[in-house]
């Protein structure tokens, strides 16, 4: 039988089948997926083909992967290891304060995403917290993504109204869900479905951070053809083995553009002459936050902060 991985603990897998059916599975043998040294081949969203009884089954082979989703520690450098995989969008859930979530932090996880070539979609949660002069900022950062094509849903996830645009979004897909902790990621989950008793954290009075209470990523069901991936709250996103040259590709707005630049495919738009990025930020075609993001990318500052 063939069946999706909800949950990878490195011995034991919990794996819905084909039938709809959950089985507790283990690996058979030294099972290894070709390309891949890591110390546990079977990520969360994994399709395998198993043999199983009432209940429980053997892993007997891993089916090819459509993508998957790297998390490069930022600690590390050189260290990544897979999130999740077959992953059709990925939600990057922020917040405008507790916690607040910084513009390079979405940037970085839409362009991580778009470098695997997986669509993403901005959730803005604790709209309810917000008074009037930051809805005025809720609406001009979703001007900077609708602009460059990401949809941007406002929501408060405590309150029920906020299930149905989500639910929308979500349909037929496998959704990653990332972001800080604390941003509300769990407590969504538990919203969308009742079968879904994820544990949510509380927010430091002192820190106004979250206390990273998901600790492994885990994919629910919400109907046949629907899943989302829990997973721990992130304080950084690394960009796993990126070529400076190559960021401006999985900047949307700047993807065309930069063909144009005098340097061409060596521009890095950091202070080149004629530069068409350059050009395009000074007539604010390009957000400046937007900009800011690539630069720090760009120059390797975003490892550091
Ligand atoms: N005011 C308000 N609080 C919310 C909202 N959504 C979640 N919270 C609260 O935020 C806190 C953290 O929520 P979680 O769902 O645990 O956050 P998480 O993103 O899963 O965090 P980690 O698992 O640590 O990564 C909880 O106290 C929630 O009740 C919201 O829309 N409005
Ligand atoms: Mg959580
Ligand atoms: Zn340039």
């Amino acid at each position: 039988m063939i069946g999706r991985v909800l949950k990878s603990t490195g011995s034991w897998y919990e794996v819905v089948g084909e039938n709809q059916k959950q089985y507790t599975c283990r690996i058979r043998g030294k099972l290894r997926l070709e390309g891949f040294k890591e110390s546990n081949p079977i990520a969360v969203g994994d399709r395998v083909e198993f043999e199983a009884d009432e209940k429980e089954g053997i892993i007997i082979r891993i089916l090819a992967r459509d993508n998957h989703m790297l998390r490069q520690s930022v600690k590390r450098t050189g260290h990544a290891s897979v999130l999740a995989a077959n992953i059709d969008q990925v939600l990057v859930m922020a917040t405008l304060k507790l916690p607040r979530t910084s513009l390079g932090f979405i940037d970085r996880v839409l362009v991580s995403a778009e470098s695997f070539r997986i669509p993403q979609v901005v959730v803005i949660n604790k709209i309810d917290l917000l008074d009037r002069d930051e809805v005025g900022d809720l609406e001009s950062i979703t001007n900077i993504y609708e602009s460059i094509g990401v949809k941007v849903l406002s929501i408060s996830a405590i309150n029920d109204s906020s299930v149905e645009p989500c639910m929308e979004t979500l349909k037929n897909k496998v959704t990653l869900i990332s972001g800080h902790s604390g941003v509300g990621k769990s407590t969504l989950l538990n919203r969308l479905s009742p079968r879904i008793k994820q544990p949510t954290g509380t927010i430091s009075d002192y820190t106004e951070k979250g206390t990273h209470t998901t600790t492994f990523a885990e994919m629910f069901q919400l109907d046949e053809n629907t899943f989302i991936i829990d997973t721990p709250g992130i304080k950084e996103w690394g960009l796993v083995d990126m070529e400076p040259q190559e960021i401006s590709d999985y900047f949307p707005e700047m993807r065309d553009l930069r063909l144009s630049c005098k340097f061409g495919a060596r521009c890095l738009h950091l202070n080149e002459p004629k530069c068409a990025i350059l050009e395009a930020v000074q007539k604010g075609f390009i957000a400046p936050s937007r900009y800011q993001s690539y630069y720090s990318m760009a120059t390797g500052e975003d490892n550091r902060k």
